[in-house]
């Protein structure tokens, strides 16, 4: 399907020129990953208004209904560095979020570690980094974004794991999603020029929920539980916590994190 005008616009104003548009699609991550295959360059875009089979962490589903949500795949093309920093790529995307929400919508909001982030505790976005490898080599990073702007994304035909809001729910004016992408596709550019400089974490820290707070991660191969308090993140983004005056570090895998 064509991209409508108001589409077209944000992507000339956000100098995003790759894109791949669909009304609806099964997976913009897969389609990306698919793109990446086909040759994508660095900043090749997939957007979708609906997706029949969104993907969550871990074999779970994103839910992402027609016209009131952005569900949308950003490939990167890494250099040698960034590729020894692939776990910041998805907090990348939560950054780049929480910040266009405070500076474009007044909205605060804050990153579950290590991919979510919620609006008064209630999760509002989810993020899916995938990599592409062929042998040992990376062709490609799709960094995956899901958010819930107005009520019908807020999913109500599957159990959900952690309470859900929308972003019209918090904000006084109504919100453009293509406005919104344009923002945030802007601000992927600036952070990502930061992300291998220290202060890239610590800019994450400050937005990071629970911190100081007692939490419990969840191991969700085996069900293994650690309770303890939610220290700070590594230059790798791995969580820092404490427990019973040691502190552990935790990597994204397949951890969950909920508060205590
Ligand atoms: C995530 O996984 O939160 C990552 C979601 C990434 C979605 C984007 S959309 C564009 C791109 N293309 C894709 O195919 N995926 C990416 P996880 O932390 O595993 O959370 C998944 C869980 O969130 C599900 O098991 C549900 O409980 C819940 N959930 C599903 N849809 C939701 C929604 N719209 N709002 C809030 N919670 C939802």
């Amino acid at each position: 399907m064509n991209a409508p005008p108001d589409f077209i616009q944000a992507m000339a104003k956000a100098e995003l020129h790759n894109y791949r548009y669909y009304e609806s699609i099964d997976s913009t991550n897969r389609e990306a990953m698919h793109w990446i295959e086909q040759g994508a360059s660095d900043y090749s875009l997939v957007f979708a208004d609906h997706q029949t089979a969104g993907k969550g962490r871990l074999n779970r589903q994103w839910i992402t209904n027609a016209n009131s949500s952005l569900a949308f795949s950003l490939v990167f093309k890494l250099n040698p560095e960034e590729q020894t920093r692939l776990s910041l790529f998805s907090l990348l995307g939560a950054l780049a979020l929480v910040t266009t929400l405070s500076n474009k919508l007044k909205i605060s909001s804050r990153i579950k570690w290590p991919n979510d982030v919620l609006i008064n505790n209630q999760k509002t976005a989810g993020i899916l980094t995938e990599t592409y490898f062929v042998g040992g080599e990376l062709k490609g990073l799709v960094l995956g974004i899901g958010v819930n702007i107005f009520s019908p994304s807020i999913p109500d035909n599957i159990a959900i794991r952690f309470p859900a809001t929308c972003l019209q729910q918090h904000c006084a004016f109504p919100i453009n999603r293509f406005h919104l992408l344009q923002d945030l596709i802007i601000e992927i550019r600036n952070l990502r020029a930061t992300l291998l400089i220290n202060n890239f974490v610590d800019q994450v820290k400050a937005y990071l929920a629970y911190l100081g707070e007692e939490i419990i991660i969840t191991n969700v191969a085996n069900n293994q539980r650690t309770q303890g308090i939610l220290k700070g993140l590594t230059s790798k983004g791995e969580l820092i916590m404490a427990q019973e005056g040691k502190d552990l570090i935790i990597s994204a895998g397949e951890m969950e994190l909920r508060p205590a």
